[in-house]
Formats: C-alpha cells, sequence, structure tokens
C-alpha cells in the first residue's frame, strides 16, 4: 500500500525543510560588509558616503561579524580628542566594540591602503573578545596619549588579533614613564598573530614595536625593525607564550632593556634571523628573564653589539643554530659559534618583508637542518635550496641559479 501525505504531514516537511535551509543560511545573514568609499575620517552627514570611522560605527552596532573593505587611498584620523581618549568611535582613534563578534577589514595591499593617526592618538583601539583581522594595509602615525595602557598604532583587549601583510610603522607612545606605556606598534593583550607583516620605527617606553601583556604571540614571516623603547625591549617584549618563525628581529634598541626581544614567558624561535639589535646598558640581542623558557631552533642570533643574549634563565638550543660569538649557550653539536653569519643588509629581497640575505661563503648557507622544517623562507622562497637547509629567516638560491646557466653554457660551449 503506498502512503499519500496528507495535507498537514506536507505542510510539516515543507516547514521542516524551509527551517533548515534557515539555518544553512542564517549564519552568512548574520555577516554584513561595508565598502568605504571616502577617506575623509567621517562622513556622517554625507548621503551615499561611508568614511572608515562610519564603517567601524555600522560593525559596531551590527550584533554579528562584519567585513570592512578598504580600498586603496590615505586615511588620515583628524576628529581629535580630548586630553585623556576617547573609546566610542567619536573621536580619535577607531575603536572596535561589538565585543562578541569578528570584524575583518581589508585594505587593497600595505602600499595602497593607508591608515594615518596623524599624531592624534593611537590609530585602532579594539574591545573585541572575538577576532579582528587585519590585511593588506599600512598603519601609521599613531600616537598615544602616556598613562593610556599603550599601543601606539594598535591596542587591543582579551580577543584576537591577526595582522596579514599589514605594516606597522612610525607608531608612538607620547613620550612619558608611565608603567603601562607598552606597545609602541602594537599593545597586545589577548592573542596576537603577525604574519607577512612589518612592524618598524614604532616607539615606547616598554617594548617599541610590540608588546604582548596578553596570553599568546606568533610572530611569522615578518620582519620587527628599527624600533626604540627606553626600559624594557626595542623590538618585542613579551610576558607569556612566544612563538616567532621565519622572521627578522633587526636594527631595534633600548636605552636598558633588551634591543630586540625580552622574554618572560614560554618562547620558540625557529628560523629566525636576530641581528644588528643594541641596547645602551642592557642585552643587545635576546634576553630570557628568569621566569622564562626560550627554545632556539635553525636561527641566527647574531652582531648584536657586544651581548648577543643574556640568560639568567638558560636557553634550550634545539640544534643549528649559528652565534658570531658565544653568549647565548649553544652548545648542540650541530651549532655554529664564534662565526661571522655574513649578512647583507636589511633590504628588499623578494616577498612582502625586508630580509638579510646571506652572502656568499656564509657558514649558514646549507648548514641547517630538514627536520621539522617549514617548506618557504620568510620570503615565501621555497626551501631547501642547493645542497640543504640554510640557518636563519633566507634561504640562499640565487648563486646556484646563476651558476646552472653558466655550466650549461660552458659545457654547450666546449661539446
Ligand atoms: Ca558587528
Ligand atoms: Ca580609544
Ligand atoms: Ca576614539
Ligand atoms: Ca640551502
Amino acid at each position: 500500500m503506498i502512503h499519500k501525505f496528507s495535507h498537514l504531514e506536507f505542510l510539516s516537511v515543507v516547514v521542516f525543510v524551509v527551517c533548515l535551509i534557515f539555518l544553512y543560511f542564517a549564519p552568512l545573514a548574520l555577516a554584513n560588509t561595508y565598502t568605504v568609499n571616502d577617506t575623509a575620517d567621517h562622513c556622517w552627514a554625507v548621503p551615499g558616503r561611508v568614511c572608515l570611522r562610519d564603517a567601524i560605527d555600522l560593525a559596531n552596532n551590527h550584533l554579528g561579524n562584519d567585513t570592512i573593505i578598504l580600498p586603496a587611498g590615505t586615511y588620515i584620523l583628524s576628529a581629535a580628542i580630548p586630553a585623556t581618549g576617547e573609546d566610542n568611535n567619536a573621536q580619535g582613534d577607531l575603536d572596535i566594540k561589538d565585543i562578541n563578534y569578528n570584524l575583518t577589514i581589508i585594505g587593497a595591499g600595505a602600499g595602497q591602503t593607508i591608515v594615518d593617526g596623524n599624531g592624534l592618538d593611537r590609530v585602532f583601539d579594539i574591545f573585541s573578545s572575538e577576532t579582528v583581522s587585519m590585511s593588506g594595509m599600512t598603519i601609521r602615525n599613531g600616537k598615544a596619549p602616556t598613562g593610556d595602557m599603550g599601543g601606539g598604532g594598535i591596542r587591543t583587549s582579551n580577543g584576537s588579533l591577526i595582522l596579514d601583510k599589514v605594516i606597522v610603522s612610525n607608531n608612538r607612545i607620547a613620550a612619558g614613564t608611565d608603567a603601562n606605556d607598552y606597545g609602541g606598534g602594537v599593545g597586545n593583550n589577548g592573542v596576537c598573530t603577525i604574519i607577512n607583516s612589518t612592524i618598524a620605527n614604532n616607539q615606547a617606553y616598554k617594548g617599541g614595536g610590540v608588546s604582548n601583556n596578553g596570553s599568546s604571540i606568533g610572530v611569522f614571516m615578518s620582519t620587527i625593525s628599527g624600533n626604540e623603547d627606553s626600559v624594557a625591549a626595542g623590538g618585542m617584549l613579551s610576558i607569556s607564550n612566544t612563538l616567532v618563525v621565519n622572521s627578522t628581529i633587526s636594527g631595534n634598541s633600548s636605552t636598558s632593556g633588551a634591543g630586540g626581544i625580552y622574554g618572560f614567558g614560554a618562547s620558540t624561535i625557529i628560523s629566525t634571523t636576530i641581528t644588528n639589535n643594541s641596547s645602551a646598558s642592557g642585552t643587545d640581542g635576546y634576553c630570557n628573564n628568569v621566569s622564562g623558557t626560550l627554545e632556539v631552533k635553525n636561527s641566527i642570533i647574531a652582531q648584536n653589539g657586544d651581548n648577543n643574549c643574556c640568560r639568567p634563565a638558560s636557553i634550550t638550543s634545539n640544534g643549528y643554530n649559528l652565534e658570531d660569538t658565544n653568549t647565548c649557550g649553544f652548545t648542540d653539536a650541530s651549532d655554529v659559534i664564534n662565526s661571522d653569519p655574513k649578512l647583507a643588509a636589511l633590504q628588499n629581497n623578494g616577498g612582502p618583508t625586508f630580509t638579510h640575505a646571506l652572502l656568499s661563503g656564509s657558514p649558514a648557507i646549507d648548514a641547517g637542518t630538514s627536520v621539522y622544517m617549514f617548506p618557504n623562507d620568510q620570503r615565501g622562497k621555497k626551501r631547501p635550496c642547493g645542497a640543504g637547509y640554510d640557518i636563519g629567516a633566507y634561504e640562499k638560491c640565487s648563486d646556484m641559479l646563476l651558476f646552472i646557466p653558466a655550466i650549461i653554457g660552458h659545457n654547450k660551449s666546449t661539446q
């Protein structure tokens, strides 16, 4: 006997299917996209125009995930703040305040989309407990007031911040000695991930480039360079879990702290180059606080003033590290100590960030490990090149590529 749907059963099936469709599309319906079409700070009174501050207002007021498209252009903050700072996105820094939902801001590229703090205030102030992602933009010329909990370019709350192909440069905290003047470029208080990005020429009392006072920080295929601080770390200060991979820490300086990185938590450094950092009266390269742990693998720590490392807590070498003196405690048989790495100047060698190329004859060439290594160097070039993996953030290929056609040409000409 063939069962036939009753009218009531048919209606139930329709309602069920409609509910399924609604549930499937509901998350999509909750996400809004706003495209900025005016470079002014705000354009509240102009119909049809969306400025960056307006787009953040829309995202803040929409209780759901949002995406802001920020086309090429220079967006200069101009809504001046009172001396005490402001947290409702009306003036000064751009306050991201939808605490329970994600926000994604997509620029046209770090050379095309520029958000400029104009020396008024920090640039972005993030209160979200969820994830804020920024890509393809430069964030520059922020200046957080002293005593306002840090973050000259970006300050975060307890959520996640992801920077991808972003340049954070020339941001600072106004001159002061407040204990919380942390993070000239980025002041992280949650989980921070920096990928393919540059943190350069920022300044703070504590942590010139980056300060991690949150639960973790990860730096991947990125360069932290030319940042300055007074008492903690020129490049990066981190109190908790820290992972630095395929990255360059170069040319940072501190008055009395560590020039490069000061670590207070559990830190791991892999395939990274730490060089040319300096401190007037502290450690020049990496300082591992007595409360910290540091494991280093396949990395160069060299030519940082007169002491590459300080280690109130011992540093663990996981092998294949290179130092030009012998202050880091690299005692694995595969480590290379008291050896000049022969680094070229920090410059554009391809990829989104500056790197230190290896000069011919560098002891880092082909001296690295292939065990649990990443398939690319900081620039995104495939590893290994030549006879093996190189130590540090840069894999040298060019000599070999020049030689092959020369050898082929030589063989042909002699046949
Ligand atoms: Ca929202
Ligand atoms: Ca604020
Ligand atoms: Ca503000
Ligand atoms: Ca190699």
